[in-house]
């Protein structure tokens, strides 16, 4: 067997899943395998009934589709289509906080009010909303209103790309890929990519930035900090991760997906007193929340939930035998989960009127009846404990404690109000620089290998590491989030996390908190009074799997910060849509993409570069 997972509660959990007969992931995967070379090298397409085509790699067969397109037309759609359609992800999940902002507002939901008034406020400012004398109603309503209309603004541009330094901007107009409206830079990428459009691999790929920067300086930032308005800015909190959070006396419950207007509420209807009554009287001591993926790091982030592991993990919870249901509403839910589920007593709930899985219950939830649905959906687990069997529970004991909640806010609190400190740290080489480290897993690749060899090795040079998503629980299981992590942090980078009581990995948030990430990196380099692309910072994806991912490094990228991936994009097949994403980007926006799949020769890449890069600033 090759080794799948360096997680011990993984390792232990596919051996259950053996014995129980259950088909994971990974067996999936062994059964696709060899996957289609086309595919991987991104040069099929079937974007019209002509096709579907393919282009021979080897140059002994066709050159051109039917229609005449290239490789380098192929490759360059293909990857701008997935761009969009992660932008479309995180940006209609931001939508959706923004809907629930205003009918919040409208007094339409009472079980939505707005947690972060001062956050409202700035926010308020920001857009230029009036809030002097203003009620808190008045000005969520406007706020809400004026971050709708930038879905389809026809102002210009966004309005948060105003964070991003005056450098970074111009560059941006320069291109012509300043984002103007969110749907109508996913819209014309589809436009842009159906056959007989588009047909210039430059001309594809900026507009596959510009979709990109829709998303990272648009979407994801609305539903960053809009639900920081609705749910609460995270604050410093301490929790625990991997599966040994599931209790074998307790009605356990996993939320997996990514959107906290269900998961948030979904926690506070657990700690209902008739709710609990209910769970003891059917013998349970308890009932214990659980979160998974990012749905997981929204409610970690903010109430110090459990996480019960990452992307590889979802179906190795059910296996436990011990999940009474798991909750879900969209993006990175495998549509096997009904399968596995049917296996033990395990209730898949799907939520969503966006995603529907066959096999799974669903409960429409709608911010309007928000408690009464999520008290329904709790009162199904509970039911469903009496429906556990002994002889199929087997929790591995494998937990470890985490410190997250590093918002920008809880960030600048920490260093005492403003990042000089911070931003003096690096100046002296205490810190020698910073890099995000995000994404998800992927099976094709040893669970979390990848993201732990990377950020020790970091650590240990001296270089902060901020991380979100599967990534960031990764360091969790490992216990890369403790204070006490800093002993394996280089001199430097343990001074300072140890005089500020800090881990040398800041936890983030979800994928869509990668928003928090490029709002540092701003507010850096405008303290500064230099462009992004100057500060001495990397992004690296090290497992990633997801066309969301794809949308996040493009952004990173455009946004002039060196992105490391650690899984090869389908993007070989044309060489020069490769050394244009590799190479000719840094004289374009001023970083590239590197891909390298061996996680400690992806550290030096990102050493090398923070080195280089501070030479440049004359430090
Ligand atoms: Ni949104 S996108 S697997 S849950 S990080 Fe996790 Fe994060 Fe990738 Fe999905
Ligand atoms: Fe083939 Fe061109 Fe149609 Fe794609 S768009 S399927 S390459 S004919």
């Amino acid at each position: 067997m090759v080794e799948k997972s360096i997680d011990q509660a993984t390792l232990k959990m596919l051996k259950k899943a053996q014995r129980d007969g259950i088909e994971t992931v990974w067996d999936r995967l062994a059964a696709q395998e060899p996957q289609c070379g086309f595919g991987q090298l991104g040069i099929c397409c079937r974007n019209c009934n002509m096709g579907p085509c393919r282009i021979d790699p080897f140059g002994d067969g066709p050159s051109q589709g039917v229609c005449g397109a290239g490789a380098d037309t192929i490759v360059a759609r293909n990857l701008v289509r997935a761009i969009a359609a992660g932008a479309a992800a995180h940006s209609d999940h931001g939508r959706g906080i923004a809907s629930t902002l205003l009918a919040s507002a409208g007094g339409d939901t009472a079980d939505y009010p707005v947690r972060d008034e001062a956050k409202l406020q700035a926010l308020a400012a920001e857009y230029g909303i009036a809030v002097e004398g203003r009620a808190t109603a008045e000005i969520a309503r406007d706020l809400a209103n004026a971050v709708l209309e930038e879905f389809g603004t026809r102002k210009g541009a966004l309005q948060f790309i105003n964070r991003a330094p005056e450098q970074r901007r111009a560059v941006w107009d320069k291109l012509g890929i300043t984002p103007r409206g969110i749907d109508r830079e996913v819209v014309e990428s589809m436009h842009r990519t159906h056959m007989g459009v588009d047909n210039d691999p430059v001309s594809l790929i900026l507009q596959g930035m510009r979709t990109a920067l829709s998303d990272g300086w648009g979407g994801s930032i609305v539903a960053t900090e809009l639900s920081d308005v609705l749910f609460g800015t995270p604050r410093p909190v301490k929790g625990s991760s991997n599966l040994g959070v599931l209790k074998e006396d307790q009605v356990n419950i996993i939320l997996h997906g990514h959107e906290p207007t269900l998961s948030d509420i979904i926690v506070h209807a657990a700690r209902d007193p008739e709710l609990l009554q209910e769970a003891r009287a059917r013998g349970a001591a308890g009932i214990n929340v659980c979160g998974m993926c990012c749905t997981g790091n929204e409610i970690l982030m903010r109430h110090g939930v459990p996480v019960a592991g990452n992307f590889l993990q979802q179906e190795l919870a059910i296996v436990t035998g011990a999940v009474e249901a798991m909750i879900v509403d969209i993006q990175c839910v495998m549509p096997a989960l009904p399968q596995v589920a049917g296996c033990y007593h395990t209730k898949i709930i799907s939520t969503s009127p966006k995603a529907k899985f066959p096999g799974a219950e669903h409960i429409a939830f709608d911010e309007h009846n928000a408690m009464e649905t999520a008290k329904k959906i709790v009162r199904i687990a509970v039911e469903n404990y009496s429906n556990r069997r002994a002889e199929k529970v087997n929790i591995p004991a494998d937990q470890m404690e985490y410190m997250a909640g590093f918002s920008v806010e809880a960030i600048l609190e920490a260093l005492g109000g403003s990042l000089n400190p911070l931003i003096d740290a690096v100046k002296s080489g205490a810190v020698k620089g910073i890099v995000g480290v995000v994404g998800c897993n992927n099976p094709k690749y040893i669970q979390d290998n990848s993201h732990l060899v990377f950020v020790r090795e970091l650590i240990k040079n001296d270089i902060l590491v901020v991380g979100t998503g599967c990534a960031a629980i990764a360091c969790a299981k490992a216990g890369l989030l403790l204070p006490a992590a800093a002993e394996q942090a280089g001199d430097g980078l343990r001074g300072v996390c140890t005089g500020l009581g800090i881990p040398p990995v800041l936890h983030m948030g979800s994928c869509v908190d990668i928003s928090r990430i490029m709002t540092v990196a701003a507010a850096m380099a405008n303290a500064l009074g230099v462009d992004i692309a100057d500060l001495p910072l990397a992004g690296a994806a090290p497992e990633w799997m997801s066309e969301k991912a794809v949308s996040i490094g493009t952004y990173v990228v455009s946004s002039g910060i060196f992105t490391i991936l650690g899984t090869v994009p389908p993007v070989l097949g044309s060489q020069n849509v490769a050394e244009l994403l590799t190479g000719g980007a840094e004289k374009v926006v001023g970083a590239v993409f590197a891909v390298e799949e061996n996680p400690a020769a992806a550290a030096k890449l990102a050493i090398d570069h923070i080195a280089a890069k501070r030479k440049a600033l004359g430090l």
